[in-house]
C-alpha cells in the first residue's frame, strides 16, 4: 500500500513507506486513537495539570471527543484546517486532541505571530477557522482574528478563549464536558481518520520570505513522539513541564506534552519559563522532565545559583535544544541543577538528534547527539554533493520515517531543499564523529536563530526594502551572550535620506510581524561587501559586526 497523494503534500516514495510499515515504525493508528487507548487503560490517572486545573485521562478523552463532535456541528469538516494560536494551557491540549479525533488539522501558529504571519499561514493552509486568546499581554488577538476573517475568503469562523464578540464562538463551550460522553465517544470512534493523513501542520523555521508549512501525518508524528520518548527514557511515572510555547515541535512532540500523554505520564502546562514560577511549579508538581532553549537553561542555572535552595530535586532530565548550547553552559547543568542534560538538535521538518542519558559526560556536554530512530538516515555532504568523512564539516541531509519529503504547496522551494530520494537539507553545517554523534558547527542558510526562534533574513529584508530611502539592506546574525544571536541590519541609505533603527522597527511593527523578528541594531554603511557572484557577502558582515561588538 502506498501513501495516498494529497493535494500539496509530497508523499514518501512507495518503497520507503512500505518498509516503514512492514518494520512497524508506522503503526497505522491515529494520534487520537492512540491517546484513547491510553485513556481507556488509566481513566483516573491525572493527564494534565494547568494551575489549579487537574484533568484525568478519562475527562480529557471525553472532552476531546465532545470537541470533535462540536467542531463538526459548527460546520467544520474532516480535512479542514484550523489556525490555532493559543498560550500553553489545558485548552490547547483538549483542542488538539479533539482535532486529531475529528480529522481536522490544526495549524500550529506561534503565540508571537501577528497579522503578517497569520495572514500568510491562514491563506496558505486555507484555514476555515482561527482559534485565539482574547486580549493577551496587551494585544487584542480577537480583534485581529475578526479582521482576518473579514479579509480572507476561507476564514469563516473565529473561536475565542475568553469572551467572544461579533458572532465568534467561545472556546470553552466547544471544549466542555459532554452531557452524554458514551454517545459522543461511539460517534467519534466511527470517524477515525486515515493514519497517513495530516495530523497537524507545523511552521518551518524559515529561510525564505515567509514561513512554510510542514504536514506531519499521524503515522510519522507518532513515530517521532515514541522515538524521542524512548531517548528521554520517558515512562508513565514521568511528569513533563511544557513551558516553551507548545506549538513548537520540541515541547509538543519531542517527546513533549503529547509524549507525556501517549506514554501515560503527566503534562504540566505553564505559559512562561520565568524561573521563580517555573521552579515553584516543578517543585509542587514533582516535574521529572523539562525542556528549554539555551537562553532559558542559562536563566535557570543563574536562578538556581542565586537562590541556593534546591527546588528541583524531582527533575531527572533537562532537555536543551533549538539553538546551540555553549559547552561551558552544558557543563554546569548537572552540578548546578542536579539533573542529566539531554541536548536536542531537531527540526520541525523531522529528524531529531539527542544525546542519551547514559552517554559519557563529554558526549553530553560537547555534542548535539545522534538520531533518535534506527531508520533515520543522515548524510554529511560537501558543496559538490559528495559525502565527507567523519570529522569533516559538511551540510546535513536526512530522511526517515518521520521526516516528510517536502513542504506543503511549495514545489519551487522543495526543489532547493530536498534532493532526489526525499533527502531534506536542513541547512546546518555539522561534523559527525565516528560514534555517530553530531556537532552543529554553523549553517549555510540565511537565517538568524534568536534563542531558538528563527528569523528569515529574506523576510525582513523584503519588508525593509519597502521603506523609502533604503538602497540596500542585509539582515545578519550578531553574536549575543544570552540569546546566541540577535538580528542586526546593515543598510545603505539613498543619498540624502536618514534611516534610523527606530523608524525601521516602527515600519516593521506596522507591517504586523512578530516582535522577535524586529532588528536590534542598525549599521549604516556607504556600501556592502559583495561576493564574486554579486551577492551581498553576509559572512563578511557577520565578521564585521562580531568584531565591532568585541571592540566596543
Ligand atoms: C527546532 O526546530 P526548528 O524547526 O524551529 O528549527 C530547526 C533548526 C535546525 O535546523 C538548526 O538550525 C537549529 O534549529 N537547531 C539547533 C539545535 N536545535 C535546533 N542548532 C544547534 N543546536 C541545537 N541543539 O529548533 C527543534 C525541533 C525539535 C526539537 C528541538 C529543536
Amino acid at each position: 500500500m502506498s501513501i495516498p497523494t494529497r493535494e500539496g503534500t509530497v508523499p514518501w516514495p512507495a518503497e520507503m513507506a512500505e518498509r516503514y510499515r512492514q518494520a512497524g515504525y508506522w503503526k497505522d493508528i491515529t494520534l487520537g486513537a492512540a491517546y484513547q487507548e491510553v485513556a481507556d487503560r488509566h481513566p483516573d490517572r491525572v493527564a494534565i495539570v494547568d494551575g489549579e486545573v487537574r484533568m484525568t485521562y478519562g475527562e480529557l478523552a471525553q472532552r476531546a471527543d465532545a470537541t470533535a463532535e462540536r467542531l463538526l456541528e459548527i460546520g467544520l469538516e474532516p480535512d479542514d484546517r484550523v489556525l490555532v494560536q493559543l498560550p500553553n494551557g489545558w485548552e490547547f491540549m483538549v483542542l488538539t486532541l479533539g482535532c486529531f479525533r475529528a480529522g481536522i488539522i490544526p495549524v500550529m501558529a506561534l503565540p508571537a505571530h501577528r497579522r503578517h504571519e497569520l495572514t500568510h499561514l491562514a491563506s496558505l493552509s486555507e484555514s476555515r477557522a482561527i482559534v485565539v486568546p482574547d486580549v493577551l499581554r496587551d494585544f487584542d488577538h480577537q480583534e485581529l482574528a475578526h479582521e482576518l476573517a473579514g479579509e480572507l475568503p476561507d476564514l469563516e469562523k473565529v473561536v475565542v478563549l475568553g469572551v467572544p464578540r461579533d458572532g465568534a464562538y467561545a472556546l470553552d463551550d466547544l471544549l466542555a464536558v459532554p452531557d452524554d460522553a458514551a454517545a459522543s465517544r461511539s460517534l467519534v470512534d466511527t470517524w477515525d481518520p486515515d493514519p497517513d493523513s495530516p495530523a497537524c501542520f507545523l511552521i518551518s523555521g524559515g529561510t525564505t520570505g515567509l514561513p512554510k508549512l510542514i504536514t506531519r501525518t499521524h503515522n510519522d508524528y507518532l513515530c517521532n513522539i515514541m522515538a524521542t520518548a524512548e531517548a528521554a527514557e520517558m515512562g508513565p511515572e514521568d511528569v513533563y513541564l511544557g513551558t516553551l510555547p507548545v506549538s513548537h515541535n520540541f515541547p509538543l512532540a519531542c517527546p513533549g506534552v503529547l509524549g507525556a500523554l501517549l506514554i501515560g505520564g503527566r503534562a504540566v502546562m505553564l505559559p512562561s519559563p520565568e524561573p521563580v514560577r517555573a521552579f515553584a511549579t516543578m517543585q509542587r508538581e514533582g516535574v521529572t522532565i523539562a525542556a528549554a532553549v539555551p537562553a532559558v537553561a542559562q536563566r535557570w542555572i543563574q536562578h538556581q545559583e542565586e537562590v541556593g535552595a534546591n527546588q528541583l530535586s524531582s527533575l531527572r532530565v533537562l532537555q536543551v535544544g533549538g539553538s546551540r548550547l555553549p559547552d561551558e553552559f552544558a557543563r554546569r547543568v548537572k552540578p548546578v541543577l542536579g539533573c542529566t542534560l539531554q541536548q536536542v538538535f531537531g527540526m520541525a521538518e523531522g529528524l531529531i538528534n539527542t544525546t542519551r542519558l547514559d552517554d559519557p559526560e563529554e558526549t553530553i556536554c560537547t555534542t548535539q547527539g545522534r538520531p533518535v530512530h534506527e531508520a533515520d538516515e543522515v548524510r554529511v555532504l560537501d558543496p559538490l554533493g559528495e559525502d565527507v568523512p567523519d570529522g569533516t564539516p559538511g551540510a546535513l541531509y536526512t530522511r526517515g520515517p518521520y521526516t516528510p519529503c517536502g513542504y506543503y504547496r511549495a514545489p519551487e522551494h522543495n526543489s532547493r531543499s530536498f534532493l532526489e530520494g526525499g533527502w531534506y537539507g536542513s541547512g546546518d553545517i555539522v561534523v559527525r564523529r565516528p560514534d555517530g554523534n553530531l556537532i552543529v558547527q554553523g549553517r549555510d542558510k540565511d537565517m538568524i536563530n534568536r534563542g531558538g526562534e528563527k528569523i528569515s533574513a529574506e523576510e525582513i529584508e523584503s519588508l525593509v526594502y519597502a521603506i523609502p530611502g533604503v538602497d540596500l539592506v542585509a539582515a545578519v546574525a550578531m553574536p549575543d551572550p544570552v540569546l546566541g544571536e540577535r538580528l542586526c541590519l546593515y543598510v545603505v541609505p539613498h543619498e540624502g535620506h536618514e534611516v534610523t533603527l527606530e523608524a525601521i522597527r516602527a515600519h516593521l511593527h506596522d507591517s504586523g510581524i512578530a516582535a522577535f523578528k524586529l532588528p536590534e541594531r542598525l549599521e549604516i554603511a556607504p556600501a556592502l561587501p559583495m561576493t564574486k557572484v554579486g551577492k551581498i557577502d553576509k559572512r563578511a558582515l557577520r565578521e564585521d559586526i562580531g568584531s565591532r561588538l568585541t571592540t566596543t
